[in-house]
């Protein structure tokens, strides 16, 4: 199916480029799953992504958890995804002063030489954005930046005075792709959506087929229920990388969510 059919105002209303290559992939893919690939080991990672890359459209990393990280060892990851056609997004939720970001965005992971996108915090100001963005032009690469507007986890702080601001915050950068909304709460994500309009993307976490707690003060909610609401992919781990079989559960997320879309 075209993009354009699948995404209808989505498609013609976002501006950046990797909203599109998002959505052509999950086209292509006909899944709007990102992995949230939570493993410590590069062995296990790429296996993993080897295993699901058909049934995915992006993969989403926490570089820092790595246990002996190599920026050599990490390209196999970067390879891995790239050879299923992801989107790689590095979870880093940056909160810093727009400069000490800039930074960040280099050093011993040099997040800005593989990341197609990365999540940043509003709560510093407008200029941690340029500060993401002055990184990836450094290296003559173009990324997007996804803001928490919301969060899964019980009891945060991000209240609606907060995405308030954050959506203006965002609709003001054009280096702002879109937003992360609570998946875990259908009306949430409704209430994100008609805030934000149709022009920038919401990516939400807190998704499972099935649990309906996760550890520590998670929360869930189903992954269609996100997508008919407005989430335009939902960010997945436990529910795939901790299933027995990781490619038939990344398969089922991928048509539940697939199906969705067709319904919205
Ligand atoms: P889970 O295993 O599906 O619960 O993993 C969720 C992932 O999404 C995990 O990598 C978190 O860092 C990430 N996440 C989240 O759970 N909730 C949030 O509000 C944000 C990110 Br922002």
């Amino acid at each position: 199916m075209q993009p354009d059919e699948a995404w209808g105002s989505r498609w013609h209303s976002c501006a950046h480029p990797l909203s599109h290559r998002y959505m052509e992939v999950a086209c292509d893919k006909r899944s709007l799953v990102i992995l949230a690939a939570d493993v410590s080991k590069v062995d296990d990672l790429v296996e993993l992504v080897e295993s699901v890359g058909p049934h995915i459209a992006g993969l989403k990393t926490h570089v820092d958890m790595t246990e002996g990280f190599t920026i050599g060892e990490w390209g196999r990851v970067v390879d891995a995804a790239k050879k299923h056609g992801l989107l790689i997004f590095e979870d880093r939720k940056f909160a810093d002063i727009g400069r000490v970001t800039e930074t960040q965005m280099g050093g011993m992971y040099d997040i800005r030489s593989w990341a197609d996108l990365v999540t940043s915090h509003s709560i510093s100001g407008p200029d941690i954005v340029d500060g993401i963005a002055a990184a990836w032009d450094s290296v003559q690469r173009i990324g997007g930046v996804l803001l928490l507007a919301q969060m899964s986890s019980r009891g945060n702080l991000l209240e609606a005075g907060y995405t308030d601001s954050t959506i203006e915050m965002g609709t003001a950068s054009p280096h702002v792709i879109g937003y992360i909304g609570n998946g875990s709460n259908p009306d949430d994500i409704s209430s994100l959506r008609a805030k934000v309009g149709e022009g920038r993307m919401i990516w939400t976490p807190g998704v499972n087929l099935s649990a309906e707690e996760g550890v520590l003060g998670q929360r869930y909610g189903h992954p269609s229920d996100a997508i008919i609401a407005g989430s335009d992919a939902v960010i997945v781990g436990s529910g795939i990388h901790k299933s027995e079989d990781p490619a038939a559960a990344a398969r089922a997320y991928g048509d539940a969510t697939w199906a969705a879309l067709m319904s919205r």
